[in-house]
Parts: structure tokens; sequence; C-alpha cells
């Protein structure tokens, strides 16, 4: 009888080249989206000298940037971090949306993993618990599955 073969990622970064791309709209939170996410890099083995951070306006603009990193080649894997509040844009489906699906656009066309650390929340408060707060830091959760789908895609 076969075997059933799983390909899996080690949550291993060394020698892994990250690039983040941070939205600044909403500083406070991003800031510690941006924090939890490169001590999370750095405690599973990254080099600092492998991890590079780009500042956009808002999470709207995350998209060309992290297209552009992707084609540099010189990165294994992205992570997308941001903060849209529904509370205080009544364009938020836009900018949630534009984004969200600018960055799996980015994914999908270069093969290279973009990890989506975006809050997309209803209140100031909702925020801050995902970045740091009682709910974790979503900006290292978005490290970490970087992390493993990159290795996941070394092993084909
Ligand atoms: N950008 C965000 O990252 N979060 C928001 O909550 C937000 N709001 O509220 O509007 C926001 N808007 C700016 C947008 O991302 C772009 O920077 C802007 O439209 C210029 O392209």
């Amino acid at each position: 009888m076969s075997e059933i073969t799983h390909h899996t990622g080690r949550l291993d970064a060394a020698g892994l080249r990250v690039g983040i791309v941070a939205a600044r709209f909403n500083e406070a939170v991003v800031d510690r989206l941006v924090s939890g996410a490169t001590d999370t890099l750095l405690r599973h083995g990254a080099l600092a000298s492998d991890i590079a951070v780009a500042w956009v306006p808002g999470a709207f603009d995350l998209p060309v940037v992290l297209r552009r990193m992707a084609d540099s080649g010189r990165y294994d894997a992205l992570v997308a971090l941001g903060a849209v509040v529904r509370g205080s844009t009544p364009h938020f489906d836009y900018v949630a949306g534009e984004c969200a699906s600018g960055a799996s656009a980015v994914a999908r066309e270069t093969g290279l993993p973009v990890a989506f650390g975006v809050l997309t929340v209803d209140t100031w408060e909702q925020a801050v618990e995902r970045a740091g707060g009682k709910l974790g830091n979503k900006g290292g959760e978005a490290a970490l599955a970087a992390v493993e789908t990159a290795r996941v895609l070394e092993s084909f």
C-alpha cells in the first residue's frame, strides 16, 4: 500500500530573508505588530540583517511595495502589517478589501509567501487586543505563517 506524504514547514527562520511592509496609519498599534513580527523572527533564528521593514502611509498602499520587494528577488517571504478600523473609516471595505486582495495577488503572481497581518476590526480596542493585548500579537502570528509557508514551499 502506498504511503501518504505530508509536507510541513518547520518554524525555523534561520537563513530566511524576510521583508515586512507596514502601514503607518493607526501607528501606535502597527508599531506593536512590527515589534511582534520582528521579535518572533529573531526568536526563531532569523538574523536581524536578514529582516527589512518598509513603511507605507496606509493599508491600501501595501500591495505595490509588497510587489516590488517580491520582484527584487531579495526575500524568501513577505509580511504585510497594518490596522484598518471600521469605526473611523467609511471606506473601510475598500481599504481592507483592496489591501487583502492585493496582498494575495502578489503571493499568487510571484510565488512568494505573503503573510497577512493586517488587522481589520470594528474598534480601536479590538485592534489593541490583537497587537500584543489579550488576544495575542497578529504581527507575530503573521511572521510565523510566513516562515512556515516559506519552509513548506522549499519541500517541492
Ligand atoms: N489606512 C489604514 O491602514 N487604516 C485605516 O483605518 C485607514 N482609514 O481609516 O482610512 C487607512 N486609510 C488610508 C489608506 O490606506 C491609504 O493610505 C490612502 O487611501 C492613500 O492611498
